[in-house]
């Protein structure tokens, strides 16, 4: 039997192929539609030599295209890499020199910063897509000889590389294959209840777990129809939302709608199902979001490397402040610091099951530090877990800040401010960000306390990092706090500075 996970979503959706699949602002895509695009980009793909196994980066816009290009990777066994669309060239000059990629397809107005011998890896095809479809991508798509097979693919071969920063030093790519994407999603579409009549309101990036995989993959195993939105605008998803009835977002979302004042149960009516995740819910949004609406949204975990790991029934108790229980198939625990598994105590979270990656892409030593001997990925969050199994997360392990539901590693922001001259060295934290949930705070320490020019560091800041990344708020200080080991006492930061983002005149944003 063919494990390649097109061919699984192909098997469900292929008795539905005139039902609409993607309904963008330009035009519906039939299954039929897009399955049709996925042929001819795999046609491309194979003209252009890449085979089974060669990596193929993408950093382009949200478009139906996008979708047939990842589709297409499956589809002829390229590994799909997405980025995110904010990474800088610099960035993503690392990830091209990391993944080595056959092909590099980019957005029109970045190809100029990529092409022959202007970086320190160059994949052999460039090609470019824009968000309403051109580009020679398009082009060649046009008159490739459309490729309808679906490669003969096992449950281990890999089918995407997801980019994951890491506490210290650079990006590691997960490596997910068929199997882990194809397990997670058949136990979604079922344990969250998708069904006939269900239409998806899809306003997430495509570069992430959640939006990509999560999202797409159920909609796409139900044959459903997704309002397929360029991006989250609180206005065009409250425009969306009477006609759908299953919205997936990340915390910010329910937050914005929140905000609207005349927002309510009745444009809720039509929903069956709202679910949250990549960032905590407060309980106070969760129950605020239900006193207003009427829905007591789903709440789940998860992260790039094990995709869904728990989540709240959508039959029973969903509970605001958890993330509910172990999905089917999949067997969670939390261990303390001497290895013991704890019930009602915290430690850290620890998954085993299909869904887990096959490791890092070419760090061997560093996905071994990640794995127990017994075989659980040790996600660095940590939470509780009752004796019924339900786990709540209250902390993490890693220096790890979530802004809006994208990781933000510190370490990164730090390696930068502290080349900069005038720094004797930086901590950067994330408080309390009432739109974002935790926002960006670098802590600066100069030679006499005194304050550095704030437009210079962000300049510095600005030529190597993403802007979700740069810090919002500075605050400059003659020593960072340390413990008697050394290290730098960054809970006493974030207690310090914990206003950075609600004290009048400051923001940022
Ligand atoms: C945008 N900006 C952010 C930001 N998003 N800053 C911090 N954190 C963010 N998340 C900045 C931009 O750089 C810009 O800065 C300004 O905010 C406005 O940009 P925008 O593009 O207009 O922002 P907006 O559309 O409002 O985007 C906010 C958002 C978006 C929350 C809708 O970030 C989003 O869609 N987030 C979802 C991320 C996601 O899918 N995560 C899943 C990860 S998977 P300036 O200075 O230029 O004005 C995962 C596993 C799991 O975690 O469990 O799911
Ligand atoms: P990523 O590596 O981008 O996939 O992010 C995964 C991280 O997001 C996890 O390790 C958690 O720290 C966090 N996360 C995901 N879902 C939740 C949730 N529901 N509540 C709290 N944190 C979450």
């Amino acid at each position: 039997m063919n494990r390649n996970l097109y061919a699984i979503l192909f098997e469900k959706f292929s008795s539905h192929i005139d039902q609409p699949c993607l309904v963008t602002d330009e035009r519906i895509w039939s299954y039929g539609d897009i399955d049709a695009e996925a042929s001819r980009m795999a046609g491309v793909i194979r003209a252009g030599g890449v085979e089974p196994g060669d990596r193929i980066v993408v950093q382009v816009e949200k478009s139906a295209e996008a979708v047939a290009l990842y589709l297409a990777c499956l589809r002829t066994g390229a590994i799909f890499i997405p980025l995110n669309t904010a990474y800088t060239p610099a960035e993503v000059g690392y990830f091209l020199g990391d993944a080595e990629p056959a092909l590099f397809v980019c957005t029109p107005q970045n190809l100029a910063h990529y092409e022959d011998g202007k970086g320190a890896y160059t994949p052999a095809m460039i090609l470019t897509l824009d968000e309403v479809g051109g580009g020679t991508l398009m082009e060649r798509a046009g008159e490739a000889h459309p490729v309808t097979d679906i490669l003969q693919c096992s449950d281990d071969d890999l089918a995407a590389i997801l980019y994951t920063s890491g506490t210290t030093g650079r990006s590691k790519g997960a490596m997910l294959s068929h199997g882990n994407l194809s397990s997670n999603a058949l136990t979604l579409v079922d344990f969250w209840g998708f069904e006939e009549g269900d239409v998806l309101l899809h306003a997430l990036p495509i570069f992430h777990v959640h939006g990509l995989f999560v999202a797409l993959h159920c909609a796409m195993l139900n044959a459903s129809p997704m309002l397929f939105l360029p991006k989250f605008d609180v206005g065009e998803v409250r425009a969306a939302l009477p006609n759908a009835t299953v919205m997936m977002g990340v915390p910010t979302f329910y937050t914005r709608l929140m905000d609207q004042k005349d927002f309510d149960r009745q444009e809720c009516a039509h929903m069956r199902l709202f679910i949250s995740g990549s960032a905590p819910l407060t309980a106070q949004a969760h129950e605020a979001f239900e006193a207003r609406t009427g829905h007591r949204i789903l709440e789940r975990y998860g992260m790039t490397e094990a995709g869904m790991i728990t989540s709240n029934p959508n039959d029973g108790e969903r509970i605001a402040g958890t993330v509910g229980f172990a999905l089917p198939g999949i067997e969670v625990r939390v261990h303390n610091e001497k290895g013991e598994r704890v019930y009602d105590d915290v430690g850290t979270i620890q998954v085993r099951g299909p869904n887990i990656f096959k490791g890092y892409w070419r760090m061997p030593e560093k996905t071994a530090e990640e794995f127990t001997a017994d075989g659980f990925f040790i996600t660095g969050d940590l939470g509780t877990q009752a004796e019924d199994g339900r786990v709540a997360i209250v902390g993490r392990g890693k220096d790890l800040i979530i802004s809006g539901g994208y990781n933000i590693y510190p370490k990164e922001i730090e390696s930068v401010l502290d080349n900069v001259e005038g720094v004797v060295e930086s901590a950067v934290i994330g408080t309390t960000h009432a739109d974002f949930g935790e926002g960006v705070v670098a802590v600066i320490a100069t030679r006499d306390g005194k304050p550095l020019d704030i437009e210079k560091l962000q300049a510095t800041v600005g030529a190597e990092l993403a802007r979700f990344k740069h810090p919002r708020a500075w605050r400059f200080v003659e020593a960072l706090p340390r413990n008697t080991m050394g290290k730098v006492q960054k809970n006493m930061l974030r207690e310090r500075y914990d206003d950075a983002f609600t004290s009048p005149g400051d923001g940022g944003f």
